[in-house]
């Protein structure tokens, strides 16, 4: 790089000391500790291929969700994000080197949990989500950029993974056969949902995408949801993946890369604290279908996520940030053990989202 983010953030007018902030697992997140405080963040753009559709997503979805808050007397100054404008009046800043930067007011007095500490931290995560998904329901989903093709096509994600099993470049399928069997031995599941969404079973509408708790801000006090963030991945989907998705993070009963796995079970209790949480917010607008589908969407979510980890490993981790040796065989194993676990539970959880609906 011929430039310090320092030079990056007098782009956006802000001029102090600036250091790197966040877990997340894609982008390079950055606070500037100004009064009042930012956050810069490197656009990933080998993962996000087209950052300035990316930004055109967001730029729209933050400003219909500034409209909603402020008519419900809400604070969007707070309860969604807000982009920084450039010196040049842009969403982001391109650098010569072709990374793209784009900066956001602080949410201050606010919390991102990378584990779940109670269920009720979990119940208003599943609402501050739920009601993200209700304020766009009536966006335009042809105002929406795909950011990531096919994101959530399972049978798509399990085709990568048998191609890196028959690839191998690191030569690491002899270390994992268990792991590749769990993942093969449940390919009838793959295009289920993307199967409903083709016979217009299931509705295509706006969706977050990738709803990990620490995708939420949740008051500092009060413990009450503030904002979702992390939009790269606002696009059309289902419904089925903003409540699949959070389930596999948020109802386990350990961290997404725990390496003692008798730690890690789906949790009842979790379950159902973000269950009532979300449906109490989109409940009313389900259909039928989606209905049926919420039990199997979570382990879906979970499985998909499993073999995206389990395809990086096997693929050399080029995808997700890792920080240890098998960071993402780690990760991978969790998941299938959580699948496994929703497998034995599923008619428990249909029980249990029947009291909500
Ligand atoms: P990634 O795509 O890499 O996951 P995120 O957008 O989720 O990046 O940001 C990483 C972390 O930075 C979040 O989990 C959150 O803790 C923090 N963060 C991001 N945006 C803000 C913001 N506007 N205000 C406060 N914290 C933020
Ligand atoms: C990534 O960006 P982050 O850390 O919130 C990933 C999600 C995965 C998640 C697994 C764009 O989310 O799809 O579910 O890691 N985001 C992208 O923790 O691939
Ligand atoms: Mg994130």
């Amino acid at each position: 790089m011929s430039y310090t983010l320092s030079d990056i953030i007098r782009k956006f007018r802000i001029d102090v000391s600036i250091e790197p902030y966040g877990n997340g697992h894609i982008n390079d997140t950055y606070i500037a500790e100004s009064d009042p405080k930012y956050i810069l963040q490197r656009i990933n753009n080998s993962v996000f291929k087209n950052p300035e559709q990316v930004m055109s997503n967001i730029t729209g979805v933050t400003e219909h969700l500034r409209k909603k808050i402020t008519d419900a007397g809400g604070n969007p100054e707070r309860e969604t994000l807000n982009l920084v404008k450039t010196v040049d009046g842009k969403s982001f800043y391109k650098a010569d080197d072709g990374n793209y930067f784009r900066m956001y007011k602080f949410i201050e007095g606010a919390v991102s949990y990378d584990s779940v500490e109670n269920p009720a931290q979990l119940y208003e995560a599943a609402r501050a989500f739920g009601k993200f998904q209700s304020m766009l329901s009536d966006y335009p989903v042809d105002k929406i950029y795909e950011t990531i093709p096919d994101f959530h096509d399972t049978g798509k994600r399990y085709a990568a993974l048998e191609a890196a099993v028959d690839k191998d470049v690191v030569g690491r399928c002899g270390l994992v056969e268990k792991e590749i069997e769990f993942a093969f031995a449940r390919r009838q599941d793959t295009n289920v949902i993307v199967d409903a969404i083709a016979a217009g079973k299931v509705p295509v509408r706006v969706t977050h995408n990738d709803t990990k708790l620490n995708n939420v801000m949740l008051d500092e006090k009060t413990g009450e949801g503030v904002c979702v963030i992390d939009l790269d991945t606002v696009m059309p989907g289902s419904l089925l993946y903003d409540y699949g998705d959070a389930l596999r993070f948020g109802a386990s009963s350990g961290a997404e890369d725990e390496c003692d796995l008798d730690k890690i079970w789906f949790d009842l209790e979790l379950f159902e604290a973000f269950t009532k949480g979300f449906l109490e917010e989109v409940g009313s607008n389900l259909t039928d279908e989606e209905i049926k589908l919420l039990p199997f969407s979570a382990k879906l979510m979970t499985y998909e996520c499993g073999i995206r980890f389990l395809t990086d490993y096997l693929s050399g981790d080029t995808y997700f940030k890792i920080h240890r040796k098998n960071h993402n065989l780690d990760r991978a194993r969790t998941q299938f053990k959580l699948v496994a676990d929703m497998e034995k539970k599923m008619d428990t959880m249909s029980g249990i989202i029947k009291k909500y609906i």
